[in-house]
């Protein structure tokens, strides 16, 4: 079986555009593939963090992850943390990689500005990290959002890059993207994400979800409700596409066309779907906040079986880079 790894950031609440761009798909993948999911908490510190509430956050994330299907019995849930390899295997690979490669980098430039106070190393080094955690597993495949395309690329290069040098040791991963790879925020123009402000949260009550879908921004050609409309330039019918039937996204794409419907009906039919997916997942969400031994011990176990595995592979690489010493274990 083919083997998949993927992570989130434990940086706040988990948003509709995750869910849709990652998490949804990452559960209907764990039938088919040897999954790995991973709270990437070293991710989560190259930007400013709440050192008191990071275990609060982490657990929250993983509590949403495991509400949505990700449960022990079907993947591997485990901390970046608590397989502190990853780190390790990402020093290896800074001494492979130029640094201009990085400096290049679209999310880094896009954190850089958001960050100006605050240009890291950490945040410059954030995709050799992410490749490590994925080459450490020799993970085939990366289910991710758009945005994280160029960064799975680089892991590629990171692979090619050790394997010229060393031997070969890891496969060169694929994306996987889902059906919504990228889902815009409320704005209808930025990427939905926490530092835009401009979020849908999964957990958030169904009466804040539909204030907030009530002025979200439609398609910017429609003045009035008698203009038709044009779904591809539409956030609202984007997210229609990830939440609602078949045929319902049919109709609504006919009827905004036509100007069939006014924006406001769209947007109920898209809040009644929504909240007809995300309902039974709230009620889980506070369903195993009940029992937080299940959600430790589950990643308390995950962590256990990634030592396994990359326990072997860091062997590999340590030998092969020239660094195990083979004197110390007599
Ligand atoms: N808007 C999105 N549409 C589709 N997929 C998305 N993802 C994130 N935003 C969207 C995907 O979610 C997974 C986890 O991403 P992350 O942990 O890197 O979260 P994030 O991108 O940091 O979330 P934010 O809200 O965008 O945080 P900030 O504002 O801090 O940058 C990934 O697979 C990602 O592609």
């Amino acid at each position: 079986m083919d083997r998949i790894f993927s992570g989130i950031q434990p940086t706040g609440e988990i948003h509709i555009g995750n869910y849709v761009g990652a998490i949804r798909h990452w559960v209907e993948l764990v039938d088919r593939y040897e999954c790995i999911y991973c709270v990437v908490d070293y991710h989560a510190i190259t930007i400013e963090h709440e050192a008191a509430s990071m275990q609060k956050r982490i657990l929250d994330t993983a509590t949403v992850l495991m509400a949505c299907g990700l449960t022990p019995d079907r993947c591997i849930l485990f901390v970046q943390s608590h397989v502190p390899e990853h780190t390790e295997l990402a020093w290896i690979f800074n001494c492979i990689t130029p640094l201009g490669e990085l400096e290049r980098m679209t999310q880094f430039k896009e954190k850089g500005r958001q960050h100006r106070h605050n240009i890291n190393v950490g945040l410059l080094d954030y995709p050799v990290l992410q490749a490590a955690d994925i080459l450490i597993y020799k993970a085939g495949y990366v289910p991710v959002g758009e945005d994280q395309i160029q960064h799975v690329e680089f892991c590629r290069e990171v692979a090619r890059k050790f394997n010229t040098r060393f031997g070969h040791t890891f496969p060169e991963p694929q994306v996987l993207l889902s059906k919504a790879p990228r889902i815009l925020g409320t704005d209808g123009k930025n990427k939905m994400s926490k530092s835009m402000n401009n979020t849908i949260g999964l957990l958030e009550p169904a009466e804040a979800i539909w204030e907030k879908l009530k002025t979200a921004a439609t398609c910017p050609h429609r003045q009035r409700r008698s203009d038709p409309g044009h779904p591809e330039h539409c956030n609202i019918f984007t997210m229609h596409q990830a939440f609602s039937k078949p045929d319902e996204i049919l109709d609504t794409e006919r009827n905004c066309r036509t100007a069939g419907i006014g924006c406001i009906g769209c947007k109920e039919i898209l809040f009644k779907n929504m909240i007809e997916e995300i309902g039974p997942i709230q009620t889980r969400v506070k369903e195993i906040s009940g029992k937080p031994e299940f959600v430790t011990e589950a990643l308390r176990s995950g962590a256990m079986r990634c030592r396994l595995i990359v326990g072997k592979v860091m062997d590999e690489v340590r030998s092969k880079i020239g660094v195990k010493s083979e004197w110390l274990a007599g």
